[in-house]
């Protein structure tokens, strides 16, 4: 360690002390990541299997990604959208042809775009489907994970994400997850719905992977009704799954596409909603904004972000490596107790655990991971996400998957 650098220790305890305790990190502090791996403040390397929740899908410090956010930080990094600046538009063209869509909406961090989608879906529903004004409702599912917003978790089913936060936002409906049935019946007894938001996989619920069939089933009901798709991709999008979105691995193309953390790589909180011009015509100059959305950096560096993900084809290699993680996941859980079963898509996968006998014992398996050279996290006390950056090889996932299967047999 070099000399006057704190030690770890003293650095949770800064934390512990002037920050606010609203999150219960694992005891490692980071200083460094390159690719697949983070080091902490002594050294230690590990591997990277949380990938900041998905925002690092191109791996820590991405050359070319880092260079997009230098150069055009040193050039010019904020303009606010009173003004043009010469980075937007190429993007704007950029991002809308690489998913097909007419037009986008920029802006910074996933909530922010959630919340610009509700937006558009309810002044669409005023202005182009003829819902009384303030009757648009919009349909959510249970156990549904889109952000910290009032408004979002107004319609969030977990009260550690809504308790003592009302009055809440009306106008959502919650319906079962991976249930089509259920959309059907409240779209055919309610003719003041606008617009139906999901996740095509549950990141928040553990990589709740819905039957087959579900968002095509889904999508078809909403075009009989005239209510829009919405399609939060925030955390399944950019080659997670196994394919560019979620959505594609049953051809549903959303009405409104919901998309923030790996778009930037993890340098700098980019999100963004695509929509084509019959919706997004709905917002007039000074109806909606943002200080820092479509910024000269973000565009920039987005750019890049995705320009990675195509030429280096991180879906193709999160669907193999996701399928061989799952099978040797798998194959670990029949010899061990504790690990019941594994589930997921791509490199979005988790290990469901029996905790029966010791309600910690997520907790306690992701700090022994740790200790073994591996950070993952837990979610629900049974549930362990594993989600490397998609830049990952077959050799360090092979190393990756001993961790864990001598981890788990530790147990
Ligand atoms: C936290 C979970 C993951 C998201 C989807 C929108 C957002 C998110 C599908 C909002 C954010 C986060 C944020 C992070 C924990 C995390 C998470 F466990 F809570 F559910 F990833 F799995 N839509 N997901 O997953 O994006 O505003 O944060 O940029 O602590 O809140 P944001």
């Amino acid at each position: 360690m070099d000399a006057g650098k704190k030690s770890a220790a003293a650095l949770m305890e800064l934390e512990d002390k002037h920050g606010a305790h609203n999150y219960h990190p694992l005891p490692v502090v980071l200083s460094e990541g390159k690719g697949v791996y983070v080091w902490d403040v002594e050294g230690k390397r590990y591997y990277d299997f949380l990938s900041a929740y998905s925002a690092v899908n191109q791996g820590h410090g991405h050359p070319e990604i880092v260079d997009a956010l230098i150069r055009q930080s040193t050039r010019l990094s904020l303009t606010s959208r009173a003004f043009y600046n010469d980075r937007l538009g190429e993007y704007e063209a950029y991002i809308t042809d690489y998913f097909c869509y007419e037009k986008v909406l920029p802006m910074n961090t996933g909530a922010e775009a959630v919340e610009t989608a509700l937006k558009l879906c309810r002044k669409w529903a005023y202005e182009k489907k003829g819902i009384a004004e303030n009757q648009a409702k919009i349909v959510v599912c249970e156990q549904n994970f889109h952000g910290r917003t009032t408004t979002i978790v107004s319609f969030s089913i977990d009260p550690e994400s809504y308790g003592h936060y009302g009055p809440f936002t009306p106008g959502f409906i919650v319906i079962p997850y991976n249930d089509a049935e259920a959309l059907r019946k409240v779209l055919e007894s309610d003719a003041t719905i606008a617009g139906f938001l999901v996740e095509p996989i549950q990141g928040e619920a553990g990589a709740r992977v819905p039957d087959d069939g579900y968002l095509r089933k889904c999508y078809e009901l909403c075009r009989k009704h005239g209510v829009l798709f919405i399609a939060d991709e925030v955390q399944t999008g950019l080659a997670r799954t196994g394919k560019l979105l979620a959505c594609d691995h049953e051809e549903v193309r959303p009405d409104v596409l919901i998309l923030g953390k790996a778009l930037s790589g993890g340098v700098y909180p980019v999100s963004a909603v695509l929509a084509d011009n019959d919706l997004m015509d709905v917002f007039r100059p000074g109806q909606h904004g943002s200080t820092f959305g479509g910024n000269p950096v973000a565009a920039t560096v987005a750019i890049a972000a995705l320009e990675v993900i195509r030429r280096e084809k991180l879906a193709d290699n999160a669907a193999v490596l996701g399928e061989y993680f799952r099978s040797e996941i798998k194959s670990l859980c029949s010899e061990s107790d504790i690990a019941v079963s594994v589930r997921g898509k791509g490199l979005l996968n988790a290990l469901i655990i029996n905790n029966k006998n010791k309600k910690d014992l997520a907790w306690d398996i992701c700090l022994k991971l740790a200790e073994n050279g591996l950070l993952a996290k837990p979610t629900h006390t049974n549930i362990i996400r594993f989600a490397p950056p998609l830049i990952i090889t077959r050799e360090q996932m092979d190393e990756s998957l001993e961790i864990i299967r001598k981890t788990i047999l530790e147990f």
